[in-house]
């Protein structure tokens, strides 16, 4: 099946023989084409990847022959809903928007289930990531790619104590990048610290197998901490642990990301602390690629604060380096996951990187000398002296307990209210056994030892060939269980919103499919917690259910506040019933310009009658605001009042193809009547077949201006392009009658 990009895509025909999908590559895909110039419409580019097949431009593109740049770094979005049939078309939309890396992360943490979940249940507090989800997004994902022409990479998280068998059924189901850090579990999630470090061990081995990048959870500590910007050092420490492990363990160095965040927000003075914390970490880690998350910690529910934070973090990653770029979105500030918002963050991330295209080739980072590079050997000193200081108790699990981590202190200054774990303690604890002797485990990308040796040499590099391979060489030894709770699954969950799915029917939708969810904004000229109140009335009044205020914004304490408010609606609007008019049909600029080109045109144009308004008119013909000018047309204003005979006779004199009057006034239809005059005066004078006649202004109809003699009317909202358009097709239609 290939998919239609005016269709929709079908969620059962994804279900349907899910048991037998298998992933079609296994592993992380970078962007291709980068590292050369390109020419992408009528620019030259340098720092862009391969163009995709199919792709919607962002809404300026228009101006530039509807180019879609796409940057060199891979691009992500976080799909938040939980309900994978939901978030399976929100992946279509981000990837025609630009995102190459889908991270799915469920409404609770996975890391708090303590085994592998099957089928599709929501459950209670929490949406556990399973089998059938994920094969159905990866296969999914398979018809979205071959759709936009560039590889997805598909994401998820390896945490908590199930984390192994969650890699093992990643590799099995092909996901592509997983987020895995032991310190993620220790400090977060009070995981037992030796388990943490075992589990992760076996889960990065299986992850290597099945060659998928590693994202680590460094910036969990910038995020978590008080003084987000006072844990640099500590986040580069972190960074080192995980990496270093992930090494030790068998992954290579290139599917190893480091998740770096600058680590504060304006109205902080960011660029000057974030760019210095960037430079370091990217000199201490070269050899590892660098995932740049943009700063939760400060992000409130203000979309256009989030978005500015993001775009100077962008500004780091292009001045840095990013190979993968996060688009995090104002989401996480007003804790509403809803699609839109994920997809102008990808457009955020791909404008701002197009924006700042060869800025190297013009802006250098002042690196020795100066503050910068002052700052980043402080901040590389600091980290190495908290690595020594480490070493200096007795190793990591000793830190963790005398609190070193997530502490606000900017170390070696500690304040004591970091994140203190016990070795003996935490989720887990004392679960892990040292092999017997005779401990062995036929399969695949395992970890440690493995008493093999005794079978032959050649099981030691490949213990599975004992049983005839493991589920990741023979995919059919795979357990596939399609549903346990006849309750709580995909396929009720689709029944509900058949007929959403089926019918002519449509209802607003923000988080998953017929949830009725609307956003509203409001401003209220009063105080802020007056304004949240009334807002919520006014919600009610509108007819909303479950009226929430997720954004105020104080305009002035007393003159008003900005409200966003959420609510809902019950009903459902069928679209066979809607009446649509025609769209009034637009030429491109370069098709009005060629006509005119190869057959000039005049115009006289007037405000008739006793009609003093010209506004309109000069708006419509002026070329500084698009006016018909702009195509070439050769414009006489004859000015206002002007009697229609004057407007004929200049016609005649001129040779003009076109009049365009215009009236406002239209008390007593003097406008109607003024246009039939014309109509009459120009077949009097024998040039009514000869000339086309527009008429214009605020209360003009068509239909009436047509039926008054005119060939065209043109009403409020009228621009330019619209008349020029009428101009250039009503010519051709003469010319051709002739
Ligand atoms: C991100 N916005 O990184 P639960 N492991 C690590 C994590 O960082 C995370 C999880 C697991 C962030 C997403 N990070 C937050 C190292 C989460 C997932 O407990 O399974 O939900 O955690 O893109």
């Amino acid at each position: 099946m290939d998919l239609k990009p005016n269709e929709k895509l079908d969620i059962e025909f994804i279900l349907k023989d899910i048991d037998k999908y298998r992933p079609r590559r296994r592993g992380w895909h970078w962007r291709e084409g980068t590292g050369e110039k390109r020419n992408i419409g009528k620019f030259e580019y340098y720092d862009m990847s391969e163009p995709l097949k199919n792709s919607q431009p962002l809404p300026a593109a228009k101006y530039f022959d509807n180019i879609d740049p796409q940057p060199k770094s891979v691009i992500t979005t976080e799909i938040a809903s939980g309900r994978f049939e939901d978030d399976i078309r929100r992946m279509r939309m981000a990837a025609w928007h630009g995102a190459d890396h889908i991270m799915v992360i469920r409404t609770a943490g996975q890391s708090h289930f303590e085994s592998l979940i099957e089928g599709t249940p929501q459950g209670v507090g929490g949406i556990p990531i399973s089998r059938k989800q994920v094969r159905a997004q990866r296969k999914a994902l398979d018809y979205i790619e071959d759709e936009v022409g560039r590889p997805i990479n598909y994401h998820s998280y390896v945490s908590g104590v199930a984390g192994p068998e969650i890699a093992v059924m990643f590799a099995e189901e092909g996901v592509n990048g997983a987020h895995q850090d032991p310190q993620y579990n220790v400090l977060y999630r009070n995981i037992n610290m030796i388990r943490s470090f075992v589990d992760a061990a076996e889960a990065k081995r299986v992850m290597a197998w099945a060659d998928m990048a590693q994202i680590d959870g460094a910036h969990n500590a910038n995020a978590t901490a008080r003084e987000a910007w006072k844990v640099m050092p500590e986040l580069m420490v972190q960074h080192a642990i995980n990496s270093i492990y992930s090494v030790k363990v068998g992954m290579k160095k290139e599917n190893i990301c480091l998740s770096t965040v600058p680590p504060t927000a304006p109205p902080a003075p960011c660029m000057r602390l974030d760019l210095p914390y960037a430079v370091a970490l990217r000199e201490l880690f070269r050899e590892y690629k660098m995932r740049a998350q943009m700063n939760t910690k400060y992000m409130e529910s203000s979309t256009r604060e989030a978005t500015v934070t993001h775009v100077l973090n962008l500004l780091i990653s292009q001045l840095t380096s990013a190979d993968i770029q996060s688009t995090i979105t104002p989401d996480e500030g007003r804790n509403v996951p809803w699609h839109i918002y994920n997809i102008e963050a990808v457009d955020t991330a791909k404008q701002a990187f197009a924006g700042m295209d060869g800025l190297s080739e013009m802006v250098e980072i002042k690196r020795h000398g100066g503050e910068l590079a002052e700052k980043v050997r402080e901040l590389k000193e600091r980290a190495i002296l908290f690595m020594e200081e480490i070493l200096e108790v007795g190793g990591y699990f000793n830190a963790v307990e005398q609190g070193f981590f997530v502490d606000s202190g900017y170390y070696p200054e500690r304040n004591g209210d970091g994140i203190f774990r016990k070795v003996d303690g935490g989720v887990g604890e004392g679960t892990v056994y040292e092999r017997d002797e005779d401990y062995m485990a036929p399969v695949t990308a395992h970890f440690g030892y493995n008493n093999l040796a005794q079978y032959g040499e050649e099981y030691l590099d490949d213990p599975a060939k004992l049983i005839g391979g493991s589920t990741l060489e023979d995919s059919s030894k795979i357990i596939f269980i399609d549903e346990l709770d006849e309750n709580d699954n995909v396929n009720l969950r689709l029944e509900e919103v058949k007929e959403l799915r089926k019918s002519s029917k449509i209802k607003p939708e923000m988080e998953w499919l017929g949830d009725g969810i609307v956003l509203t904004t409001i401003f209220l000229p009063t105080d802020e917690r007056t304004a949240e109140f009334a807002a919520l009335e006014i919600g009610k009044k509108m007819g909303l259910e479950d009226v929430e205020v997720i954004h105020k914004e104080i305009m002035q304490e007393a003159e008003g506040t900005r409200i966003e408010l959420k609510g809902r609606v019950s009903f459902t609007i069928d679209i066979n019933d809607l009446i649509i008019p025609p769209k009034p049909k637009v030429l491109s600029e370069d098709a009005i310009r060629m006509d005119i080109e190869s057959k000039p045109m005049k115009i006289v144009a007037a405000t008739v009658g006793e009609d003093e308004h010209s506004v309109g008119l000069r708006e419509t013909i002026d070329i500084k605001h698009g006016g018909i000018e702009k195509y070439g047309i050769e414009c006489h204003i004859l000015g206002t009042s002007v009697p229609v005979e004057k407007l004929v006779d200049a016609a005649i004199e001129l040779n003009a193809d076109a009049i365009l009057s215009s009236t406002i006034i239209s008390h007593d239809d003097i406008h109607y009547k003024n246009m039939k005059k014309l109509h009459e005066l120009c077949i009097e004078k024998g040039i009514r077949d000869k000339i086309i006649l527009v008429a214009g202004g605020t209360q003009v109809s068509n239909e009436l201006a047509v039926e008054s003699g005119m060939d065209a009317g043109f009403g409020r909202g009228t621009k330019g392009e619209h008349v020029a358009t009428f101009l250039v097709e009503k010519r051709r239609e003469m010319d051709h009658e002739d």
